[in-house]
């Protein structure tokens, strides 16, 4: 767990910041105010002292959110697994108003919020926000239905609901608000990293734009500025230099070691991530070789990046794939890394999530055991990681599983429950969690002098380890130098990896029902408890196949239904996943083309 110090707020307006402020009560937008020199929150935002001055500014924010930001259809838009997601031009007015709700947490939590806006893989024309709350991980539940609320509140209702949402959380206009912002490649972005921008200084809170960077760079800016510090510089150069210098630490000189080269390509998905990547090489210096492709040039998720390759099992497009070279994907906001090759017949193999979290898991499984020190190691997994690899976590790695519902943070707050939790979701969002008592253990170990060599050399490489990976949320950036670090100590290559166990082959289907809502789920997601009889048709379908295993559930993300099968062969996996595919069409409402069976 990461330790959060609510004094850090004297720590706010950070020397590299670019922080923008204003405190308007006039009608007419006001225009930004940039100031680049340290500012005393207290005097900008001045305590809101009686009710009429709270009225006016609510009343001034409203009437900005009406003239700029209008809610222009009476389309309901939910806060769903990762916030609000949808076409761009659909979500300024989402924007302004989650602006405004950030400063809100972020009086009442009397820490930094981030703002993230992004919509991750889909395609360039989507777009997305999400908050991000203290401690790095996703917005509290409870919020979600908050933010669902104000987004959804008629412009004209804008002041009252605002209003309303103050007092039931006992939040004070004045309170100090700071707000990170952070915006991926997408060319709305911009426009609604204004909106929200907006937002945040209506109701006197103040901002730092981060302009453009990736989902888990901006998480690990927040918790760096509410950890005071104590978790990494909340900057760019503070976020480069923690990671790479454990990562060089680890390599040592030895850039090849046994069957592992230091060498791999990587699809950027013409995303933030390739930007990143690219700044990083500059911090790694020739300790490994990274080739990007999809660098920028092309349009954004498209035809490549970590759900393309995951979902359609076959590699980006403009990315020369040679036997045996291994190659790995990032998502659009890089928060997702898969890893591919062909192997030596030239089939394509992918190693997701679950191969991922497999791998570190064993070897922080290992270097536990090395350095002494006791504590617990447990993988959190979804009903979407595949049989192959749950098995594998039992029987060989012996490590405990659980499994949880789909979204980062069910994964993220089970791993919380571990010493040491890895938890991966397939599609190759992850990380790995130490709580502060494991740290201190290892800090403790490493530093021991008393013990023998080869335990305090174990407990200062997982030392190091542990600022190789960010805690705070799944990062593919960190994922991609955390699976080199643990193939370089094995010294491996991808082909001895993905010979830790063999997936079953699997296939994943979408059906358009009428409402997905009216499909209810228990246990983890993996039984459907509604529509009625539908779980019991799955069984039995299921039960045809050998080694069969399906479920069904509504995408948080998508307006469908999502179908999951897995079996002994592909044919079987298809048509396993058909057939539960037919079923929810029948049982659930389905609607447009009757699902068909995959090719
Ligand atoms: C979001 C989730 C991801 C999940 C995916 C499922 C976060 C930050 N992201 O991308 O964890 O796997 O949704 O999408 O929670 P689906 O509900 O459409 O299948
Ligand atoms: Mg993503």
């Amino acid at each position: 767990m990461l330790i959060f110090s609510s004094s850090s707020f004297s720590y706010l307006c950070g020397k590299r910041a670019i922080i923008l402020c204003s405190r308007f009560r006039s009608p007419s937008p006001p225009s930004l105010v940039l100031h680049s020199h340290n500012i005393s929150l207290s005097r900008i935002n001045r305590a809101v002292n009686s009710g009429a001055e709270m009225a006016d500014l609510l009343n001034t924010s409203q009437q900005l959110g009406t003239e700029k930001y209008p809610r222009k259809s009476e389309k309901w838009i939910q806060y769903g697994t990762a916030g609000f997601r949808t076409k761009a031009e659909e979500l300024t007015h989402v924007l302004y108003r989650m602006g405004i709700l950030a400063a809100f947490r972020s009086m009442q939590k009397n820490a930094i919020i981030g703002v993230m806006i992004t919509a991750s893989h889909n395609d360039e024309p989507d777009n997305g926000v999400k908050l991000v709350d203290p401690h790095g991980e996703m917005l509290e539940a409870s919020w979600e239905v908050i933010a669902t609320k104000l987004a959804n509140a008629k412009n004209e209702d804008l002041e009252s609901t605002m209003s309303q949402i103050l007092e039931e959380n006992g939040i004070t206009i004045g309170t100090n608000a700071m707000v990170y912002v952070g915006r991926d490649t997408r060319p709305s972005s911009p426009f609604l990293a204004q909106a929200a921008i907006d937002g945040i200084k209506s109701v006197q809170g103040c901002v730092t734009d981060f302009g453009v960077v990736s989902t888990p760079q901006l998480h690990f800016f927040v918790t760096c500025q509410n950890t005071n510090k104590a978790y990494g510089e909340p900057n760019e150069e503070g976020y480069f230099s923690k990671i790479s210098s454990a990562f060089k630490a680890l390599r040592g000189s030895n850039y090849d070691n046994g069957s592992y080269q230091h060498s791999l390509s990587l699809d950027g998905a013409n995303g933030v991530g390739a930007l990143k990547m690219k700044a990083f090489q500059e911090y790694l210096g020739n300790c490994i070789e990274v080739t990007i492709y999809n660098s920028g040039d092309g349009k954004l998720n498209y035809q490549c990046g970590a759900d393309h390759v995951k979902v359609l099992q076959k590699p980006p497009q403009n990315m020369p794939l040679e036997v045996g070279t291994r190659a790995a994907s990032l998502d659009g906001d890089a928060d997702r890394l898969v890893y591919f090759y062909l192997d030596t017949q030239g089939n394509f193999k992918l190693l997701d999530g679950d191969k991922i979290a497999t791998l570190v898991a064993g070897y922080i499984k290992k270097l536990i055991k090395e350095s002494g020190v006791n504590l617990n190691v447990g993988l959190v997994q979804t009903a979407y990681a595949n049989g192959s690899s749950t098995e594998y976590i039992n029987n060989t790695l012996g490590v405990e599983v659980a499994c949880v519902p789909t979204g980062v943070k069910y994964l993220h707050h089970r791993a919380l429950e571990f010493d040491v939790g890895v938890y991966f979701e397939a599609n190759g969002h992850g990380t790995v969690v130490f709580s502060s008592a494991a740290m201190e253990t290892i800090k403790n170990a490493a530093a021991d002098e008393s013990l023998p060599a080869e335990r305090i050399a174990a407990a200062k490489q997982l030392f190091l380890l542990m600022d190789v990976i960010n805690q705070t949320v799944g990062d593919a950036i960190s994922d991609l130098l955390l699976v080199e670090t643990v193939l370089h100590a094995f010294g491996w290559g991808v082909a001895e990896w993905d010979a830790a166990y063999t997936d079953l082959p699997n296939r994943q289907m979408k059906v358009s029902v009428a409402d997905r809502n009216v499909i209810q789920t228990a246990d983890a997601e993996r039984r459907c408890t509604d529509p009625p009889g539908l779980q019991s048709e799955i069984d039995s379908i299921v039960a045809k196949f050998n080694k069969g295993r399906s479920f069904v559930r509504p995408s948080g993300t998508e307006d469908v239904v999502r179908v999951y099968a897995e079996a002994d062969s592909q044919a079987n996996a298809d048509k396993l996943a058909h057939e539960v595919a037919l079923k929810v069409y029948e049982l659930a409402n389905g609607v447009g083309n009757v699902p068909s069976l995959p090719k």
